[in-house]
């Protein structure tokens, strides 16, 4: 029995020996990877791959500890703490670190995504490099763009079927001037919050409504919370992956590539889990009494012609030359 457990052992020592090349350089490391989402959330499946994935390529030297629900502060807090090299590793969204990296902004401007394809093509691509170039000079490693999704209002007060629905009703807006617009612009009371406190002020009655993907709406539930969902999907916000570049600075080539290896096969695994999920927390949403409104074409159209001004106010601010690159990026996509 004994000789049979350590011909086990070392079975398993050699299945990850074989994997490593004895080359390759790699410490014991614990990277703390914090989310402002609950584990249940595809962030949660992005992780697991991930883990899985660099025990894999280090042998098991390097080993990532979760966090979830915001246990180490919300999106903002956490970031300043990579940048100040404290923390390893949070996924984020972008658009609260528009104080940071105001290029960022760009992603925040309504309906600039159709569809999952232009996101996955603009994030992918060379305009995703670009703004990871920016992202290293406020101390930030972006190593993958994963979905937090096409976002959806939902409010207890009534169906949003045109604009003019917004008018009065106290929206909760991330803590980014482009939202905040965007929802006043509509004729809403936009009031910008912290992910974190947004449950209690749902339901409380201290806000009347929010805006998320269906996936956050579900695991995060606010439909407990709310009464209608408007399928308006005005803003597709991507999730940064963000490691701290002082803490980076530290790591060796092979500890490196591997990172960025596995947020890479990572992105593809929570990609597809946040697009089946997003079917099946529609359902959830509606079998929990919600009840849900699609846009029609027209409607859809009139808020779209509404949101523009929006985009002129900020694009000096967000910056104009990686607002011009974004639309060439688009025309690029479309084309195809
Ligand atoms: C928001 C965002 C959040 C995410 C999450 C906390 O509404 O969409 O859900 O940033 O990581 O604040």
């Amino acid at each position: 029995m004994k000789a049979f457990k350590y011909a086990l052992a070392a079975g398993v020592a050699a299945t990850v020996m074989a994997a490593v090349p004895a080359s390759a350089q790699f410490t014991e490391r614990n990277i703390r990877l914090s989310n402002g989402v609950n584990e249940d959330h595809p962030n949660g499946k992005g992780v697991e791959k991930f883990r899985a994935c660099l025990t894999d390529k280090s042998g098991g030297k390097m080993k990532v500890q979760g966090f979830w629900g915001n246990a180490l502060g919300g999106d903002l807090q956490a970031t300043q703490a990579l940048r100040s090299g404290t923390q390893e590793m949070v996924v984020t969204s972008s658009s609260p670190l528009i104080g940071i990296l105001p290029d960022l902004g760009v992603f925040d401007l309504p309906f600039l995504f159709a569809n999952n394809k232009e996101a996955d093509s603009v994030l992918d691509g060379e305009f995703g490099k670009y703004i990871d170039g920016k992202l290293e000079t406020v101390g930030l490693v972006n190593l993958a763009y994963w979905e937090n999704g096409f976002r959806n209002l939902t409010n207890s007060r009534r169906p949003v079927e045109k604009w003019e629905d917004f008018k009065g009703l106290k929206v909760r807006v991330m803590q980014n001037n482009v939202f905040l617009d965007t929802f006043k612009n509509m004729g809403a009371n936009a009031v910008p919050m912290a992910f974190g406190e947004v449950f209690t002020a749902l339901e409380t009655k201290a806000i009347d409504g929010q805006e998320n993907p269906f996936v956050t709406i579900d695991t995060s539930k606010f439909y407990e919370v709310q009464k209608y969902l408007s399928v308006t999907r005005h803003a597709y916000t991507p999730f940064l992956v963000l490691y701290s570049k002082k803490l980076w600075d530290g790591l060796s080539k092979d500890e490196q590539a591997a990172l960025r290896e596995c947020a890479a096969v990572s992105r593809d695994e929570q990609r597809k889990v946040s697009r089946e999920l997003s079917e099946a927390s529609l359902t959830k949403i509606k079998g929990a009494g919600i009840v849900v409104n699609e846009l029609n074409e027209q409607e859809a159209n009139r808020m779209r012609e509404q949101a523009k001004p929006v985009w002129e106010k900020h694009a000096a601010t967000i910056g104009p030359e990686t607002v011009k690159m974004m639309q060439a990026e688009l025309d690029k996509v479309r084309k195809k």
